[in-house]
């Protein structure tokens, strides 16, 4: 658990997602590396060992080389749960070596989990205090009554799908109601009713600048996820002008194949850092740029 003094209570309390995230921002820290760890993906030379090991160690020796330049990592379930019990062992185990080795850094389950209030008070048990996550996906489509359980939760981050990053992304979050596009008002719900508890943030996908500036003015300074960077060809000039909040904080920007598989030999530790670098000095230029 990262904790820290208190001086308002005169005890020790952890720190919570957001503030955890901000401190990373303030030493210009955006990126999130997504641990989208594709069993089929992970190169041959690692694969000794049973597959909750072979997975770990992949996660591991990226870890390693990518902490102390990342604001979160992520890691998608699907890659997990295709394994059956040993990859959903080697996500648990992943957690826990980031709380122990690297605490500061949050660790984000993307699962865009959503189902009515009593299912989802079951989700949060299972994300939170068994595995251990800082914050979550969800899917807005039932509606905030249902997702209490998760915005209850005031030391967790709750990452509500806004504008996704994929091509059909239109069919439902641009349909229009009263003129407005239905995304506008989810993010205008999430802003006004939802982060009662100072802790929700928002998905807009890389690929969809436009959308993102909307959304910014919408939502203030509330933290926004932001995938699309790398393999799906986002638009990462645009995302920082019109993704960033005040100070240029509030960005979380996402790039997993992009970065994990960025070599599929013996140097794939090295090949990451050299990814996550550049993308960082990237989004230090843009930054500068548009300060
Ligand atoms: P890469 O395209 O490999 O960088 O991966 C993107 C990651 O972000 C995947 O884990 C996706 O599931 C996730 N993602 C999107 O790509 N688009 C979205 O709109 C939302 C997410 C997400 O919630 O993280």
């Amino acid at each position: 658990m990262y904790l820290h003094w208190s001086v308002h209570q005169q005890k020790i309390i952890p720190m919570n997602f957001r503030q955890r995230l901000e401190k990373r921002w303030k030493e210009k820290k955006y990126i999130c590396v997504g641990l989208d760890s594709d069993y089929s993906k992970i190169p041959s030379h690692i694969k000794k060992g049973t597959v909750d090991k072979v997975i770990f160690n992949f996660n591991k020796a990226l870890i390693d080389q990518t902490h102390d330049l990342v604001c979160s990592y992520k890691m998608q379930s699907s890659y997990y749960e295709a394994e059956g019990s040993k990859g959903l062992e080697a996500l648990k185990k992943t957690v826990q070596y980031i709380k122990k080795k690297y605490p500061e850094i949050p660790v984000i389950l993307d699962a865009k989990r959503a189902d009515i209030g009593s299912t989802n008070l079951g989700y949060t048990k299972a994300i939170f205090d068994e595995l251990g996550f800082d914050a979550v996906t969800v899917n807005p489509y039932l509606g905030g009554e249902a997702l209490k359980p998760f915005l209850n939760r005031k030391d967790k981050g709750i990452i509500i799908l806004v504008k996704t990053s994929n091509p059909g992304s239109d069919e439902f979050q641009n349909l229009k109601i009263n003129g407005k596009p239905l995304y506008q008002i989810v993010a205008r719900q999430v802003a006004k009713k939802w982060n009662k508890n100072k802790n929700c943030a928002v998905v807009v996908g890389a690929t969809y600048p436009g959308e993102l500036k909307i959304v910014r003015k919408i939502i203030g300074d509330m933290p926004i996820l932001i995938p699309g960077i790398g393999a799906q060809g986002g638009d990462l000039e645009g995302t920082i002008k019109n993704g960033k909040g005040k100070k240029s904080w509030g960005m979380i920007i996402n790039s997993s194949r992009g970065i994990i598989f960025a070599s599929s030999g013996k140097d794939f530790p090295k090949a990451a850092r050299e990814a996550t670098k550049d993308l960082h000095n990237s989004i230090i230029m843009v930054q500068n740029k548009h300060a």
